[in-house]
């Protein structure tokens, strides 16, 4: 395809090289991450993904070596060959990725010739991609090599050995391992061997295949139907350095409000307003902290997007009020599709002003979706944007808090939409094969856009399909799961995998969208979504009640526990989010993300970590009332509910009955706690609470926390607080040393008070500067506390 190499020429940080048959380019954006670059169908290079990319590229060198292009930086040396192939070294001259020379050989799909159409009779299909990719990159495999990311694909968290496609799919059939395509396309993965872990991304929203050594075990591929050859090398070697790298590309996720890490509650659908008011009611009736409730489909007027049904809400604005008056904040759902209807204003004045995608000869593009003939307004345009944008305006003055947008691979009831209709794509003409991938991620762009003008506030938007850099705008849920064991068992690796792509903000549907929950079930999935930073209860319209107390006494009891358990955590969960925004790390994290030398965290499916400082061993089998736990090496772990310390590198066991799910606390941690509440700013919080879990010898547990209002956007121009705590155990274990400092102080409304737990310890006196402190001792819990976070002794 590119021939033998002639020349190359320098142009700051890209050197662009010369071959036989066409260019190819280098660009160093740091010393870390290359870009590498061809033109196949289009010149044209604008990324839907890479906003305002900083280039910080280092030192770099380019030579000319035994007929290779040589190009070192601070981090990296990348030798280009003939035919634009790349090996990649890290500085010591370790290959890290090569590129397969070899022709992709698939292996052999026996069964040809005259069964074939009898056996497609019955069902079962062939698959032959023969041919049909323009862009393909090869890389060489390597038997050590384990693969993770690609957004939330179905099946485990190491995607070796396996085959995806990238095709935004709304398939409401029962999610399974040999589901290829859902509706998130984030064409990035991550390869981990031992020590070196680097990330590859693939910058093409066309229909793209990943074929991590399925089709051959030699190579590793990745490949689009049409567009460029565009992708990024992001070195490690950590995994968290690679997701720190691809979030510096595609951005991060900015900070939520706090109320939108507080439950929520969903269904298809609360209506009329009488239910919406019933289900409110039972909230705080039977003591259940809730902070939002939403509102589906049905609350439209024939499923018009922007408008209200009047006879199920004859006052939305008041509705809403009441509702906000006892705490809640109401999330509407709003759909791409609009419906086909002359009088009706948003049709109107998107027929008049062409903000339709259109049929190739300019005529609006008509499919039919909810509301029946609907068309597609064209995100990809900015103009449409900022039209779609304003009218987020008429849900946020009725008092609607966040927008849910749905439906937005996009979906189409008949049939998919056709290759060619056309997309404006800021000026540029693009059809649809082009464009799919990245519709809801424009939708979500407008709709977040939207928001923030018309409110200033930090926007709650949240999306079912998106793109690479939707995390910028959105949190995400995974779509239409059901109430399957199955499907709580794999939405762990689900969500893990889709931290890694950039999407720290996520969720699944608690208690299973389709199909009927049970009360066993639905505990378990509670006892997961606490950790989980979007916790949303969501079911079907066909489908069994299954809010918190729609079973019996003693699940709505443990639901009701674990619910309360995260509104005590808020602040922790919170922390993670504010620490996000500037390293891109998630919220859910696979173990290796902090255990990368202990390999025996890498295929951990059923675990997680929340945060750096929380492991969850989750149980996900209907029936099991315990469960082997692994901790990973490195670290001492404590028992959440006994206390009981266990060394890192070990399995155990660890019974857990229905109102047990086994969390562990990493040694050394400062957990921030916050009373509980019915909902968030239900009373200011005045007093920050600390659970310390004391670290091992010799080490010390540090733990930074930051307080805001929890809304705005001043905490960009410095209104917010950060309190640094450290605690360490003298040798030999005599006393115990508390150091608290506020670090920064721009948030006037902060804490008048701090409480300390410390677990697992028998003081005989606390010393807080001068002054002794009383202290109260229960069981293996010390509590105490202070008005000023300063030096504390803590004597044995
Ligand atoms: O075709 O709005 O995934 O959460 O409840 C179904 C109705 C359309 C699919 C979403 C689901 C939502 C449902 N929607």
């Amino acid at each position: 395809m590119f021939g033998e190499i002639r020349g190359y020429n320098r142009q700051a940080n890209k050197i662009i090289i010369e071959f036989e048959r066409r260019n190819a380019s280098i660009e160093i954006v740091t010393p870390s991450i290359i870009n590498f670059f061809a033109s196949i169908a289009s010149e044209r290079r604008v990324s839907k993904a890479v906003e305002n990319l900083r280039v910080d590229p280092g030192a770099v060198s380019v030579d000319r070596v035994d007929g290779k292009i040589v190009v070192k930086t601070e981090k990296l040396k990348i030798a280009v060959s003939d035919e634009f192939f790349v090996d990649i070294y890290d500085a010591a001259g370790n290959l890290l990725c090569a590129d397969y020379r070899g022709s992709a050989e698939p292996f052999v799909r026996r069964g040809s010739g005259e069964g074939l159409d009898v056996a497609a009779e019955e069902g079962h299909k062939l698959e032959l991609e023969k041919n049909r990719l323009k862009v393909r990159v090869l890389k060489k495999m390597d038997e050590e090599l384990f693969f993770y990311g690609l957004g939330d694909k179905t099946g485990h968290l190491n995607k070796k050995g396996y085959h995806y496609k990238m095709w935004n799919t709304d398939n409401p059939d029962p999610h399974v391992e040999s589901f290829e395509a859902m509706y998130k396309s984030i064409p990035f993965f991550i390869t981990l061997k031992k020590k070196q872990a680097f990330g590859l991304f693939f910058d093409n929203t066309f229909e793209s295949v990943f074929d991590l050594g399925k089709e051959n075990s030699n190579y590793y591929s990745f490949g689009a139907v049409d567009g460029n050859l565009n992708y990024y090398f992001i070195y490690g070697p950590a995994v968290k350095e690679v997701v720190n790298g691809y979030t510096y590309l595609t951005g991060t996720t900015p900070l939520p409000q706090l109320w939108t890490l507080g439950y929520q509650q969903c269904r298809w659908s609360y209506t009329p307003e009488e239910r919406l008011h019933e289900i409110a009611a039972a909230f705080r009736e039977k003591d259940i902290p809730c902070d939002v409730l939403y509102l589906d489909i049905d609350y439209m007027d024939g499923y018009r997007v922007f408008t209200w049904d009047k006879k199920k809400f004859p006052d939305p604005k008041k509705t809403l009020k009441e509702l906000k008056d006892q705490g809640y904040k109401v999330v509407t759902i709003i759909d791409p599709g609009v419906k086909k209807d002359r009088g009706y204003p948003i049709y109107d004045q998107g027929l008049k002003n062409r903000y339709f995608a259109t049929e190739k000869d300019g005529v609006p593009y008509v499919n039919r979706v909810w509301p029946g003939d609907s068309l597609y307004p064209d995100f990809p345009n900015g103009e449409v944007r900022k039209w779609w944008a304003a009218n987020q305006k008429i849900m946020t003055d009725t008092g609607v808090a966040g927008i849910w947008n749905d439906m937005n691979e996009p979906a189409s009831f008949n049939g998919p939409l056709p290759d060619d209709v056309a997309f404006n794509n800021d000026g540029v003409p693009a059809d649809h094969r082009e464009m799919h991938n990245v519709y809801g991620h424009y939708m979500s762009k407008a709709t977040y856009e939207g928001i923030k003008q018309a409110t200033g506030k930090r926007p709650f938007v949240i999306t079912r399909a998106c793109y690479a850099g939707t995390q910028k705008y959105s949190t995400v849920w995974t779509g239409d799961n059901q109430s399957l064991w199955e499907h709580l068992r794999m939405s762990l690796p689900m969500l893990m995998n889709l931290g890694l792509s950039g999407v720290t903000f996520c969720g699944t549907d608690v208690g299973g969208f389709g199909f009927d929950c049970t009360a066993e079930l639905l505990s378990r999935w509670v006892q997961v979504g606490a950790f989980t930073p979007l916790f949303r209860n969501h079911s079907s319209i066909f489908t069994r009640d299954q809010e918190p107390w729609a079973f019996d006494k003693e699940t709505e009891a443990i639901n009701r526990k674990y619910i309360k358990l995260r509104y005590k955590l808020l602040p922790y969960l919170y922390d993670i989010m504010h620490e996000e925004e500037s390293n891109g790390l998630p919220v859910i994290r696979l173990l290796l993300l902090h255990y990368q030398n202990d390999d025996k965290t890498y295929e951990i499916n059923d675990e997680f970590l929340c945060g750096e400082n929380i492991l969850v061993a989750p149980i996900v089998e209907q029936g099991d009332k315990a469960r082997m736990v692994y901790l990973p090496e490195g670290d001492a772990w404590i028992d959440y509910w006994t206390k009981q310390t266990f060394e890192g590198g070990q399995y155990t066991i660890k019974e857990a009955p229905l109102d047990i799910c086994p969390i562990y606390i990493k040694a050394g941690s400062i957990v921030p706690l916050y009373p509980v509440q019915n909902y968030v700013g239900e009373n200011p919080v005045k007093q920050l609470t600390l659970d310390i879990y004391l670290p091992e010898k010799g080490k010390i547990g540090s733990y930074v926390h930051y307080q805001d209002d929890g809304e705005s956007f001043d905490y960009r121009k410095g209104a917010y607080n950060l309190y640094a705590f450290d605690v360490q155990a003298d040798e030999p274990a005599k006393r115990i040393r508390i150091k608290g400092e506020k670090k920064h102080a721009g948030y006037g409304k902060g804490y008048t008070s701090f409480k300390f737990i410390l677990n697992n310890v028998e003081p005989s006196a606390i010393i807080a500067g001068e002054t002794s402190v009383s202290f109260e001792v229960s069981g293996n819990r010390t509590v105490f506390s202070v008005q000023e976070p300063g030096d504390i002794i803590v004597r044995l």
